[in-house]
Order: C-alpha cells, then structure tokens, then sequence
C-alpha cells in the first residue's frame, strides 16, 4: 500500500488541557499551554493542537448579562501581551500550533481558532460555523449551553492552509459533528484537520446516557477521517470545570478512520504521533477518489435545504 520511500512523515501532537477554572488567570493557563508546548517539542512533534476556548473556563455553561462580564471572556488582541510568550516559544522550538480562544472583532463575538506557523506567525483563522446550544436559558435544563448567545456564526468559510509541511484546515468542537465540515476541506485536498473542543458530558437538555458522548465524539472524527481521506488531530478541554464535567478522548486519528493514539486522563497530556501523509493519497486515488466517484447532481438538497422537508420522490 504505503511503501518507506512514498513515506510524508508529519510529527502531530495534541495537548488536551485538564479543567480551566473561572479564577485562572491567563497567564496561568499560558503558562500550562507553554509545558504541554515543550513536551510535545520534546517528542519531536512539529505541529501541536491545543483546545477550543483554551484560555478560559467554557464560560457559555453561565447566563450573562452584564457585557463587561462576559467581554471578560474575550480577546481582543492575538497575540496579546499574555498569550505573546506562547508564539516566541513556538518560534523558538520550530513548532506549528492550532489555538482556540474567543474572539473579540470590534462588536462581535466570534469562538475562533488560528493556525500559528513554525516560524511563530498566524497563518490563518477560522470562526465556528456551527454554533451549537441555545441563545437563551433552558427553564429546568441541568446544565446550560448558550453558545449562540455569545457567539456569531463563522464568517470565513472552512478554508485549508497551505503549509511546507501539509494542508491544514482547522474546525471547533460542535462543527466535527457534521460532514458538511470535513467534507468542504476535503474537497481543498486537506491533509491535517485540526480540532479543539469542550464537550460537556452531563446532561445538555436531553437525557442521553453518558458514555455516548465519547462514542459520538470518536464516532465523529474516525468517520470524517476515513470519508475525507485526511488526518484529524483533536484536543479536548476537560475535566471538571466549576462543577461540570467535560470528556477527555483526545486522540489522532489516521485516514484509516483508525484511532492512533487517544488520551488517558482528563487532565493535562500530551500525545503524539508520527502521520504517513501519504496515506491520505492512497485513500484519494481509490476509495474515495472525489473527481471519479461523486455526482454533485444528486446532492441538490444538500445546498437548497436548511431543515429536512417533504420526501423527493413522487408518488
Ligand atoms: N460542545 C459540544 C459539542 O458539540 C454538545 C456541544 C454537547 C453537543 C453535548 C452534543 C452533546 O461537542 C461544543 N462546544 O460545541
């Protein structure tokens, strides 16, 4: 299949933060940020994918008001004087990183990532585009998710960077649940997707048992992998967040749909994993080769309809 001399090697971690709480400071958590940063430069990693919100407690669990309180949560300035440390050291030890933070663009609210290059210099952003949750409190509801009150939806598409080392596209938490997501990158020839996230695992608003989270989540990454043809690189913020509990399962998926290596804990940890970025090519020319095997014409619906309606076929 994938012999030594067709071998792109890609050195990927992923460093999954443990619980950040409301009184951490960011300079606290950069700090965290900076250890997991030098472990996985010491692994030999090139490219390293930390949370989505990595820098502060999931604050959409809360409903806010007062909008000095909730701005608190926001940046609005990338690097800033706390998070700067974090790109020198990222151009110090030549390691790429994928960061995820909330994002303050004038008045609006974005739950943004960035793809800072080798040379310690952002090489793009990406806005979430599927905003999960609700835009106002639940009554009754165990736990609260009010994404869509703090967050717009994305407005820069899902684009793929091109890198000396790979294609890189990036999505955030909720958007790996849909193909639409994986399926846009893979259409750019994406290599890498890399993926933060903060997936609650008490109750959100329905009674789902609990160890389908991590089954979903898994479910979600192999299935996109393998379907797309590309390496997902994913990092969990987790642990117990004032109270509530988030999934850990970080993990490296290959375009096997395999996963390569996953999180033990839910605290701080890296992984690693050397990637055969050919791999991505034997899938493309075979399985899943897009120019031969799919026919647009039928996926109509696909673009026309938001929410599902009335069947096609006649009667
Ligand atoms: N979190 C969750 C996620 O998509 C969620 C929302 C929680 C969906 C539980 C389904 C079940 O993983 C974010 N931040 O999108």
């Amino acid at each position: 299949m994938v012999t030594s001399s067709t071998a792109r090697k890609l050195h990927l971690a992923v460093a999954q933060l443990g619980p950040v709480q409301r009184a951490d400071s960011r300079k606290q958590v950069v700090l965290r940020l900076l250890e997991l940063l030098k472990d996985a430069a010491s692994r030999g990693a090139a490219w390293v994918t930390f949370p989505e919100l990595a820098l502060t407690t999931f604050f959409p669990r809360w409903d806010m008001d007062d909008s000095a309180e909730i701005r608190a949560f926001f940046e609005t300035e990338m690097p800033g004087p706390e998070t700067r440390p974090l790109f020198d050291a990222a151009r110090e030890l030549s390691v790429g990183f994928y960061l995820g933070y909330a994002e303050l663009d004038g008045d609006r609210q974005f739950n943004t990532s960035i793809l800072v290059g080798r040379d310690g210099t952002i090489l793009g952003k990406y806005r979430k585009i599927h905003i999960p949750g609700d835009a106002a409190t639940v009554s009754g509801a165990a736990l609260q998710h009010l994404e869509k009150k703090y967050f717009a939806v994305g407005d820069l598409g899902f684009p793929v960077w091109e890198t000396p080392d790979a294609k890189i596209g990036m999505c955030i938490c909720n958007d790996r649940r849909w193909p639409e997501t994986f399926r846009v990158m893979g259409l750019q020839g994406v290599d890498v997707v890399m993926n933060g996230y903060n997936t609650p695992s008490g109750y959100v608003q329905w009674n789902e048992p609990i160890h389908l989270r991590m089954h979903h989540h898994l479910l979600s990454l192999q299935s996109a992998a393998y379907q797309n043809a590309c390496w997902i690189a994913s990092a969990a913020k987790a642990g117990v967040e004032e109270g509530s509990p988030m999934i850990g399962g970080s993990a490296i998926v290959a375009p096997t749909g395999e996963v390569m290596v996953r999180t033990f804990s839910e605290d701080d940890e890296v992984i690693n994993f050397v990637c055969d970025l050919s791999v991505c090519e034997y899938y493309r020319a075979n399985i899943f080769n897009f120019a031969a095997h799919r026919r647009p014409e039928h996926y109509g619906l696909i673009l026309e309809r938001t929410g599902a309606g009335a069947p096609l076929a006649r009667p």
